[in-house]
């Protein structure tokens, strides 16, 4: 015995998928088919709630959110030693542009002193732009020939 000869609810259930049947293009139908089994598949908390439609048209039901938020590349800043900047321009640069603490721009002013090179901190690429210019700009101001670059992190 065939589900809609024994239930009104399944008799109309089907009627209504005739219906749909003869008004659908045989595209929209297949979309149609598929929804219908994907929702018997997960539609299984027994409160009735299934896909929502809008008479032919076919409502996709979206499995993850329309706008994801993605992470922006990082770029560390790069200071480069020299042999005529002096250790207090050095700190101050790490403390005003960088905003460091004294004692952690010491820090990373020795480690560049004797290591040739140091990360003064990691930023999205604009931002790490400005602050390559911003030192650059300084120590032209000050005449002293103080570099940093930036790299990918
Ligand atoms: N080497 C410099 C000096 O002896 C100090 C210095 C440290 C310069 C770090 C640049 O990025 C630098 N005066």
């Amino acid at each position: 015995m065939s589900a809609d000869s024994c239930c009104p609810m399944a008799r109309e259930a089907s009627e209504e998928l005739r219906s749909a049947r003869r008004t659908m293009s045989d595209d929209l139908w297949r979309r149609e088919v598929r929804a219908r089994k994907r929702d018997e598949k997960h539609d299984d908390d027994g409160a009735g709630g299934g896909r929502p439609s809008d008479g032919d048209t076919v409502i996709e039901r979206r499995t993850r959110p329309e706008t994801r938020t993605k992470k922006p590349p990082m770029y560390k800043v790069i200071l480069l030693n020299d042999d005529y900047t002096p250790m207090e321009f050095v700190v101050e640069i790490l403390k005003v542009v960088f905003h460091k603490q004294h004692a952690e721009a010491t820090k990373i002013m020795l480690h560049v002193h004797q290591n040739g090179m140091g990360v003064a901190g990691v930023f999205p690429y604009e931002i790490a732009e400005t602050k390559v210019r911003t030192v650059d700009e300084l120590s032209r101001q000050s005449e002293f020939p103080l570099k940093c670059v930036m790299e990918k992190a």
